[in-house]
């Protein structure tokens, strides 16, 4: 991080904090502030009032802010400086009145270690401010620029929405705090001067600036949970819009005639995530897991990407949304919806492809059984009003890569608020305690062993569940990535083989064990199980290599099965500009 960087993304955030509609800030005079003063004082819509003490700094920001109904920002040099901004803060935070606090900080390696003025700042406000944010030091990229960007339009509506209040950003920054060269220009910010991201306060019956639909709009559904209404309301809406749906099963929204499966493999393709591009996404629930949509969406600039977020959950690592609503879902797919598709011809073309890519996968696999197809097959052996749990790793991943779209569809939960391997079993028998109908737990070996503990609630609680445990012995995700290369280390340290005999921890916790080997005798055992009154483990084995071998061949065949119907016509009737 030089100088040129810190002042390039702290003009681009004081840019964002004025294109919000922020108008005043505060500073006072110190060494290590210099580049947020400087940025504060250089951005001509901002009008900057210097305060000596930073006491009565705070207190002018609230009042003006008090007076704008605006959040003010405040800037302040690092150590005792930042706490004198405590008292205002804090009557702030009371009063419910909006605020941005920018304290300046030495850089980690600063820290601790006896450098001058520098004491925590980590959320030294406590509980008074409504978000703090430890900055770090950032080399000014696109990428760490259009975070900024992101960030600084989050602590403004942050600070304003809801139960308005303080914010409290704490930017580290490296000497030098000058600049010796001119700032080079930055256009990284939207055109029009909009903001970065804008969030609709208040709930509005229709979303404001909505118009009519654009003809290619797709529906994104991930993890709700909130009931089952936005896994009828999002599937209602793509149909009558025709907008294909990207759905996670965790958003319980994958069926209808607008569901598309199998995106995690058709966004794998360049040449389709170019031709298929949409004018519009509309996003609902936590984003998916799946990678290859994750970096579709963040790549997708000339796109209108909303998402409908009453919790503010804030579901956007790429800083791609370009509007965030306050608003109900259900209540706005509902409003939105228009009487007939915009554009049949665009669901349609995202049909023929997924069917394509559902035809080679089931060539692929085969009926050897194997992970995916057991994934797979769970998505239709499992009735309307079971809940299938899902542990993370690759369970999670090879549920939303192969669970079929169609009704009736099981509820589908997983632990992914933080995407942990703990506590899974356990979870799952709580699942089973509260539900009505059956509970299967599909888990790999390292997450079953981690939680094995949680088996006592088979004996203790006696309760039903069935748990589908596919053991490769280790934890076979880590073979996707780099470090399976790294081979004096990963099989000991990441893979972590155990051997473990599972149907010894069958028979200490009291429960049914079965190993199956057959995709035949796997659907007998559960269909045995979910009639059965306590817990049983059925176990798949697995081999870590030739489940990472399987995976890539499913996907090759799929994106060259995809290329050949292309290239047969079938999408271009469609879309006329692709050329595969
Ligand atoms: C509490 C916790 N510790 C460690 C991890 C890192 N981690 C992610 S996946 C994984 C291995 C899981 O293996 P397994 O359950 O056998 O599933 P597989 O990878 O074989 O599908 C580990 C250790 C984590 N997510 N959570």
């Amino acid at each position: 991080m030089t100088a040129t960087d810190s002042y390039l993304l702290l003009r681009a955030l004081c840019d964002e904090l004025a294109r919000c509609g922020l108008r005043h800030a505060c500073t006072s005079p110190g060494s290590r502030s210099t580049p947020i003063v400087l940025s504060l004082v250089r951005e001509p819509r901002i009008r900057c009032w210097s305060h000596i003490d930073e006491r009565c700094s705070g207190f002018f920001a609230l009042g003006a802010a008090k007076v704008s109904g605006r959040p003010v920002a405040i800037t302040c040099t690092s150590g005792t400086a930042a706490a004198n901004l405590a008292p205002a803060v804090i009557e702030a935070f009371q009063a419910r009145v909006p605020l941005i606090v920018l304290t300046s900080d030495r850089p980690p390696e600063l820290r601790d270690v006896g450098a001058g003025q520098t004491i925590d700042q980590v959320k030294l406000y406590g509980d008074a401010v409504k978000w703090f944010v430890e900055v770090g030091v950032h080399v000014a990229t696109e990428p760490s620029l259009r975070w900024i960007r992101a960030l600084a339009c989050r602590a403004y509506w942050t600070s304003l929405g809801g139960r308005p209040g303080p914010v409290h950003l704490n930017l580290p920054l490296r000497e030098p705090l000058v600049l010796d060269q001119p700032l080079a220009q930055d256009h990284t910010g939207r055109r029009d001067g909009r903001p970065w991201v804008r969030r609709a306060l208040g709930t509005p019956t229709r979303p404001a600036g909505w118009g009519e639909l654009p003809q290619h709009g797709v529906v994104i559904a991930g993890r709700y949970g909130r009931g089952e209404e936005l896994g009828r309301a999002a599937p209602r809406f793509a149909e009558r819009a025709g907008y294909p749906l990207l759905a996670d099963p965790l958003s319980g929204a994958r069926h209808g005639p607008a569901a598309i499966a199998h995106y995690d493999l058709l966004l794998r393709d360049q040449r389709f995530c170019d031709a298929m591009a949409p004018e519009l996404v509309i996003r609902v629930g936590d984003l998916p897991t799946s990678k290859p949509l994750r970096g579709w969406l963040a790549r997708l600039r000339d796109a209108e990407q909303i998402a409908l977020d009453p919790e503010s959950a804030w579901q956007d690592p790429s800083a791609a949304l370009t509007a965030s609503y306050a608003e109900d879902p259900m209540r706005a797919l509902q409003e939105l919806a228009p009487n007939s598709p915009v554009d049949p011809d665009w669901l349609a073309a995202w049909r023929s492809a997924d069917d394509t890519a559902g035809e080679s996968i089931a060539q692929t696999l085969g009926d050897e059984l194997s992970e995916p197809l057991v994934a797979w097959k769970l998505g239709g052996w499992l009735p309307a009003g079971a809940t299938l749990f899902v542990a993370s790793s690759m369970p999670v991943r090879d549920v939303e890569q192969f669970f079929p779209a169609g009704e009736p569809a099981p509820r589908v939960l997983s632990n992914r608020g933080a995407n942990g391997i703990d506590g899974t079993v356990s979870s799952a028998f709580g699942a089973a305690a509260a539900s009505d109908g059956p509970v299967v737990l599909l888990i790999g070996d390292v997450a079953l062993a981690h939680d094995i503990g949680g088996l006592l609630a088979a004996r203790r609680l006696r309760l039903a569940l069935t748990i589908v445990l596919i053991n490769n012995d280790g934890g076979g995700i880590f073979h996707f990535l780099p470090v399976a290369a790294e081979a004096d280390a990963f099989e000991e340290h990441i893979a972590t083989p155990h051997g473990l005999r599972f149907a010894h921890a069958a028979a200490l916790y009291g429960c049914d064990y079965e190993l199956a080997h057959s995709v035949a005798a796997l659907g007998a055992a559960i269909g045995h199980s979910l009639e059965a009154e306590g817990t049983t483990i059925i176990e798949v084995r697995s081999e870590r290599e030739h489940n990472l071998e399987l995976h890539r061949r499913v996907s090759d065949a799929a994106l060259l099965a995809l290329r050949a119907s292309f290239s047969a016509g079938q999408q271009r009737q469609h879309r006329p500009e692709l050329d595969l």
